[in-house]
């Protein structure tokens, strides 16, 4: 099909706003613009789609199918446009018609349909696995509202809804010829036909799964991919006579328990609640999506036996772990395979990636709840326990290897032990994370199952996460490349280590750098009323806020330095600016009480004249995917600085390298890779190791004593505790680290065994800053060396060792 013109784009869009709108361009809004837009990029992907899906139907192609609870997709015009090859003409388009372009883009609201790292991974992933012409399929829920928006009110975080769809909308396409049903509570009973078994499940709720679904446009190819999300409906229609009848509520108790379903986004990360309605999204959106893969391959006209030659199945994390009982109950009870026949197709179709090792985040669902909702699902959950127990014992002979490995415990199901039983692969997303998997945390099933284990290190949209917002630095990486190749071959930008002598290379990339730091203090000034300095070092921690990530020993060192400051003004020669941004899930108390810090410091700071110049702190109000889009191009510094050992991987460390900040990190996650490409010479590493994390805690962790003996430290703890000019003390953060609170032990996270070298850490990085020629050479080098990590090298990692399927080379 051909690309859009100007004109042909500019008259499209106007025909939609006049069809959709009844406006001409001169009256349209700019949420009615988007709108408009968005439609005629929905209308090109899709006839592209319907000549993907004719293709791969007749190639017989494998397809891979991603369950997520989460996907974290942002804004999709620019993205879109960009992907069509229509970028350009888009912006002409907006132009010609009297709109602003950077304006019309800001208006898009961020689908924001996950929390962080995992759901923003599955978005990069579905961009990339079209990218590569893999035939795949992404399948989610269609929250109403996504990730609540934060607000700053007295320097504390309060949440708001995010209704994103009154906009977001206009890129679903409803295909109601697909709707599933489903099915929760009730009951379970055999039932003996023509002499044969037969399981009938009846009663209970029934509740309506309806896609809607995103269609996904690759860079540079015809190949289109969809996103299908499901929106939530009750099955039955208000029984309007029950009204009459007084029975008011309950007419409408179904309906609303129906579509409290798809209402919105569970906002903890790293966090798991056993919460009842939690659940029910799990298996709505697993039984959707596993009756409508298995009816697409029976129609197809092919033997379920073959299924996994066909089909695999990619969980994102455990939360979708319900695939493998669903997948035995469709096969058993609904196409009458025996159980081994089932269990055999099962466990060679389904890959589980896990995404932490954090305990409390380890899905453990209580089995009266699991009973009660699943009645058939906990039946075969059970026979899959009691088979597994029984291979373990039979491997081991050992309890507490036995009850280490068992997926029915003490009245819980735990769901990770299921995805190692029931599917062909577990990795972990970085070198150091699946290693730990291995030894650690899955260490009995790794002995007995070895080959199962392996490891793909996350990656990034590059295009998005480089070319799309850094467009300067896209220009100046085609130049020295001598095209735009790496655009589909990353790791064309390690041409750009022969630069590193070459002075006007640097003195170039500098200058970009200088011009994105600009351009983040307008838009900070006029979105924000925040007055940034372009001329200081923009030191960056942008991620949720999670004690594990550390933000509280950037705070304490930045503490440190301000009272540095204080005894002598020319304490710091650079002038520094601490940028922070990061949503608290709303029930973690100890997270909202560190944003309310960051704010009670960035307030006593502005208020200080000594700093004045010298040191800023600023938090960023609702951190999300298109504020990362301005920030990350203007950042220098990127804080990666998490208890070694507890950060599965990152992405936002590959954003910020790729856009040539310097990081300053532990050796944890995918860190431990970039300082493999780096070495110490284009890092700022510090703090303990993984292995010696796990040995201080053996031997006997004593934070008192490192406050007593820093002097430093221990000056800072106190001003922390007694708080800054707005009167708020922060007694209860200061026990948490010295002493311990609330049953936890004192500083979990060993912030203070951490806190000198850290603070060294920041002085090399503060010194190297100093010496521009020696900074843009790291700083080239961080991007020639970035290409690693773009999620096209992922994608292709799954496709080669896990999926068995093509992909364009
Ligand atoms: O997944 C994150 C890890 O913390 C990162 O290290 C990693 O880079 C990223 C992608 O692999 N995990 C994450 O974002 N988890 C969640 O958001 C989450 C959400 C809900 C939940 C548990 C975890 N119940």
């Amino acid at each position: 099909m051909k690309n859009f013109t100007t004109e042909t784009l500019q008259q499209a869009i106007t025909d939609k706003l006049m069809i959709h709108f009844g406006k001409a361009p001169e009256d349209a809004t700019e949420a009615e613009i988007v709108r408009a837009c968005a439609r005629v990029m929905r209308d090109r992907i899709a006839i592209r789609g319907v000549e993907t899906r004719t293709k791969t139907r007749k190639q017989g192609d494998k397809q891979v199918h991603y369950l997520s609870l989460e996907f974290l997709m942002g804004r999709s015009l620019m993205k879109n446009a960009y992907n069509l090859g229509s970028l350009k003409m888009l912006n002409e388009a907006l132009t010609n018609m009297g709109f602003t372009p950077a304006d019309v883009f800001e208006a898009e609201p961020d689908a924001a349909l996950g929390n962080g790292g995992l759901g923003r991974l599955a978005a990069c992933y579905i961009d990339s696995m079209t990218t590569l012409e893999i035939p795949a399929t992404g399948y989610s829920i269609c929250y109403d509202l996504g990730i609540f928006k934060q607000k700053i009110v007295d320097g504390q975080q309060v949440e708001l809804p995010d209704s994103w769809k009154d906009v977001g909308e206009a890129w679903l396409l409803p295909r109601p010829e697909d709707t599933k049903w489903v099915r929760f509570g009730g009951t379970v009973r055999d039932q003996w036909d023509n002499g044969y078994l037969h399981i009938v499940h009846e009663g209970g709720q029934v509740v309506r799964a309806v896609p809607c679904d995103m269609e996904i446009a690759g860079y540079d190819t015809d190949h289109v991919n969809t996103l299908r999300l499901w929106d939530a409906q009750p099955t039955k229609q208000v029984d309007m006579s029950m009204y009459s009848r007084g029975e008011y509520m309950k007419a409408t108790e179904e309906e609303a328990m129906a579509e409290v379903i798809a209402k919105v986004l569970y906002p903890e990360d790293n966090h798991y609640e056993g919460k009842s309605l939690r659940l029910k999204q799990q298996y709505f959106f697993v039984s959707a999506t596993v009756q409508h893969i298995v009816q697409k391959h029976v129609e197809a006209g092919r033997p379920l036996t073959n299924f996994h030659e066909y089909n695999v199945i990619q969980i994102n994390d455990t939360h979708p772990a319900l695939v493998v009982p669903e997948l035995m109950r469709i096969f058993i009870d609904e196409a009458g395979l025996d159980w081994e026949q089932a269990w055999d197709i099962t466990t060679q179709a389904v890959a589980y990636t896990n995404h932490t090792v954090l305990a409390e985040a380890l899905e453990r669902w209580p089995q009266d709840l699991f009973q009660t909702l699943l009645p058939r699902i906990w039946q075969i959950v059970q026979e899959i326990s009691n088979r597994w127990q029984a291979k373990v014992d039979n491997h081991f002979h050992n309890h507490s290897i036995t009850a280490d490995m068992a997926i029915v415990w003490n009245g819980e199901i735990r769901m990770a032990n299921l995805c190692i039983a029931g599917g062909m692969a577990v990795n972990g997303v970085s070198g150091l994370h699946s290693e730990i998997l291995r030894k650690d945390v899955f260490k009995n099933a790794c002995n007995m199952e070895p080959h199962k284990f392996k490891n793909v290190t996350n990656g990034i949209d590059h295009r998005r996460w480089l070319s799309e917002i850094n467009p300067e630095m896209d220009s100046l990486i085609c130049e020295l490349t001598g095209s735009n190749r790496y655009l589909s071959h990353a790791d064309d930008m390690m041409k750009l280590d022969a630069f590193a002598d070459d002075k006007t290379v640097l003195a170039k990339l500098a200058e970009i750098k200088h011009a994105n730091k600009v351009r983040f203090a307008k838009h900070a000034k006029k979105t924000r009323g925040v007055i940034l300095n372009p001329d200081s070092i923009f030191d960056v921690q942008v991620k949720r806020l999670h004690e594990y990530k550390r933000q509280l020993l950037n705070v304490v060192h930045i503490i440190s330095l301000y009272q540095k400051l204080q005894d002598d003004p020319n304490a710091i020669t650079v002038p520094h600016t601490f940028l922070f941004g990061a949503k608290a899930a709303p029930g973690y108390q100890v997270a909202k009480r560190i944003i309310h810090l960051i704010n009670s410091l960035s307030d006593e700071i502005d208020h200080n004249p000594a700093c004045k110049g010298k040191l800023q702190v600023v938090f960023l109000e609702n951190y999300r995917v298109s504020l990362a889009e301005q920030l990350i191009p203007a950042s220098e510094v990127s804080q990666q600085i998490s208890t070694a050992g507890k950060e599965a991987s990152g992405t936002g460390n590959m954003k910020f390298m790729m856009n040539g900040a310097l990081t300053v990190g532990t050796l944890d996650g995918a860190n431990v890779e970039m300082h493999g490409l780096l070495g110490d010479e284009n890092m700022f590493l510090f703090g303990l190791h993984a292995h010696e994390v796990e040995q201080l805690i053996r031997d006997g962790y004593d934070p008192q004593r490192i406050y007593q003996e820093n002097a430093t430290l221990h000056r800072a703890l106190d001003a922390l505790r007694n708080g800054f000019r707005d009167g708020v003390r922060y007694d209860d953060l200061y026990q948490r680290l010295v002493y311990g609170n609330h049953g936890s032990c004192a500083d979990e996270y060993l912030l203070l065994a951490d806190f000198a070298d850290y603070a060294k850490a920041e002085a090399r990085m503060s010194a190297t800053y100093a010496d521009p020629t020696a900074w843009n050479k790291m700083s080239l080098h961080n991007i020639a060396r970035s290409g690693l990590f773009s999620a096209d090298r992922s994608i292709a990692d799954y496709a080669e060792t896990i999926w068995h399927t093509n992909y364009r080379k």
